[in-house]
C-alpha cells in the first residue's frame, strides 16, 4: 500500500508550540499543514485567522491546506496571500457558486477542493469531478477537534472515493477527524489517500513526540 498523505492540523497546537511543531513537520516530511478557518457562523467556533496564516507561512515553505469552514467562502479568498501549491477547500453547500470558486482557485495555481461534511450530498463531488484536485471527507461534524468518527462515515467515504476514481485525473481523498490508527486502517481501505492528524493521534503529546509518533503511526497503517 502507498504511504497516505499526512496533514497535521495546526489548530491542535497551542500558540507557543507552533514554531516547534513546524520544525518537527519539516523533519518528518509531512505533506501539507492543515489550517482550519472557522467563521463562528457556518460552525459554532472561531479559529485560525488570515494573520495566523501569514505568520505560519513565515515559518515554513511547506504547502498549507486551508480548510474554509465559512459561509460564503468566496468572500475570504482575498484576505490570504496564498503561494502556488497551497491547497484550499470549502463547503459547497454554503457557497453561492461553488463551480466558479473551484475554477478561480485553480486559476490562482492552487489545489482546489471540496470539504464534505456528514449529511452533505456526495453529488457535489459528482457534479464537479472534472475540476476537483481533492476532497476532504469529514469523519466528524465541522467545528471542533477531539470528536468521534460518525457511525456512517466509512460507507460515505467509500461512495465518494468510488465517484472520485471515475474521474480522468487523480483526486486525493483526505479524511478529517478522529483518524486514530484503528479508524484510519478502515479509512484507507475505503479509498482515502490522505489523513488529517490532530489531537486524537500525532498531536496529543506536544511537539517533542511528533516525529516518533509519526513513524509509529505509519508503521501501524502500512
Ligand atoms: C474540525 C476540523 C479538523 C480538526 C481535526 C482535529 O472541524 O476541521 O481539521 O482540526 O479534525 O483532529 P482530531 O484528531 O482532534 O479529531
Ligand atoms: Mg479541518
Amino acid at each position: 500500500m502507498e504511504r497516505p498523505l499526512i496533514l497535521p492540523s495546526i489548530m491542535c497546537a497551542k500558540p507557543w508550540e507552533v514554531r516547534e511543531y513546524v520544525r518537527e513537520f519539516e523533519l518528518s516530511g509531512i505533506d501539507a499543514i492543515h489550517f482550519d478557518v472557522m467563521d463562528g457562523h457556518y460552525v459554532p467556533n472561531v479559529m485560525c485567522s488570515s494573520e495566523e496564516f501569514h505568520a505560519l507561512r513565515s515559518l515554513s515553505d511547506m504547502p498549507i491546506d486551508v480548510h474554509l469552514m465559512a459561509t460564503e467562502p468566496e468572500r475570504f479568498i482575498d484576505y490570504f496571500e496564498f503561494s502556488p501549491g497551497d491547497w484550499v477547500s470549502f463547503h459547497p453547500e454554503v457557497c453561492h457558486q461553488p463551480y466558479r470558486l473551484l475554477m478561480r482557485l485553480r486559476e490562482m495555481g492552487l489545489r482546489a477542493g471540496y470539504a464534505i461534511g456528514p449529511a452533505i450530498s456526495c453529488d457535489y463531488v459528482k457534479d464537479c469531478l472534472a475540476i476537483l484536485d481533492f476532497v476532504i471527507v469529514m469523519a466528524v461534524s465541522p467545528g471542533f477537534k477531539g470528536q468521534r468518527m460518525t457511525p456512517d462515515h466509512l460507507s460515505k467515504l467509500a461512495r465518494i472515493s468510488e465517484v472520485a476514481a471515475s474521474a480522468d485525473h487523480h483526486i486525493d481523498i483526505v479524511v478529517d477527524g478522529n483518524t486514530v490508527a484503528k479508524n484510519a486502517r478502515h479509512m484507507l481501505a475505503a479509498g482515502a489517500t490522505g489523513l488529517i492528524v490532530g489531537t486524537s493521534t500525532l498531536m496529543k503529546d506536544g511537539p517533542e513526540g511528533f516525529s516518533k509518533s509519526y513513524e509509529r503511526y505509519l508503521d501501524d497503517l502500512l
